[in-house]
């Protein structure tokens, strides 16, 4: 699924500097990423969507990465349980703003754990990956809450030492996908037209295609290279600040479609 009507976003906290990462490259600099969090709210606007900007939540280091606390469909959100447990707090702080977005069509993961960049939606399926955020109790918990909306679930593993599914991949649309060649390798993407990411841009498969463009993070000349090949319109956005933190473009926004 690629259309989308509505962006739910939050501004960088200054506790950022405290925000999870798996290999510490320096804190992130919290006015440099505001400003690059602006112009990626920007872009989202500019590709047609409405975007709603929560203020800062100083008390959750890691709550510009709202991708994970939630899942946004069209009919309904879900809230799901981070498992960091840093993280764990963010779910609540979310719960207005989904509201004012769906009214009481907001429903809740109730066991094990389940992380938004573990969840891939495209348009036949929903693909979950467990990883070391996301366990089979928190998949089937979400498989058992998405089924009477009509949606498929399928569950597969995220390659080792990789943070989330999403980390390595992303839906293109019309039955194309971006993926890194460790992900596309295990067969997960079988059926599928593949747009494999060169390798060493490995961090570059966090795009994200929204309406009639992909927003892909600066610094993967090849990959832009290769999406441009194939007719989408690339717009590069310098995300340094979230990449400190293990973060992409999917990870800084909750994305409503437009109906199925
Ligand atoms: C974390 O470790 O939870 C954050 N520092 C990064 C989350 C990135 N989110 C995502 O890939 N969906």
């Amino acid at each position: 699924m690629y259309r989308f009507e509505q962006a739910l976003l939050r501004e960088p906290s200054a506790s950022c500097v405290r925000g999870l990462r798996a290999v510490d490259r320096g804190a992130p600099d919290p006015v440099r990423f505001v400003d690059q969090h602006r112009a990626y709210a920007l872009a989202l606007e500019t590709a047609g969507l409405g975007v709603t900007v929560l203020a800062p939540d100083e008390l959750h280091p890691d709550s510009v990465f709202v991708e994970d606390p939630a899942l946004c469909l069209h009919e309904a959100a879900v809230l799901l349980r981070p498992a960091a447990v840093t993280r764990a707090g963010e779910t609540v702080g979310l719960l207005p703003a989904l509201h004012a977005l769906y009214g009481r069509a907001v429903e809740r993961v109730v066991e094990g754990t389940i992380e938004g960049g573990d969840i891939l939606v495209l348009e036949e399926e929903i693909l979950i990956g467990l990883s070391a955020r996301t366990n089979a109790r928190g998949a089937a918990s979400l498989t058992h809450v998405l089924a009477p909306l009509g949606y498929q679930v399928r569950v597969t593993e995220v390659p080792a030492g990789v943070l989330h599914l999403k980390s390595d991949c992303a839906t293109l649309g019309d039955g194309h996908v971006l993926a890194t060649r460790r992900l596309a390798a295990s067969g997960v993407f079988d059926g599928y037209e593949v747009i494999e990411v060169p390798q060493g841009e490995e961090t570059g498969a966090n795009a994200v295609r929204v309406n009639d463009r992909v927003l892909l993070a600066r610094g993967y000349p090849r990959t832009a290279e290769r999406l441009t090949a194939a007719g989408y319109a690339v717009v590069e956005l310098d995300i340094s600040e979230a990449q400190k933190l293990d973060g992409g473009l999917s990870c800084m926004s909750l994305r409503k479609p437009h109906p199925r």
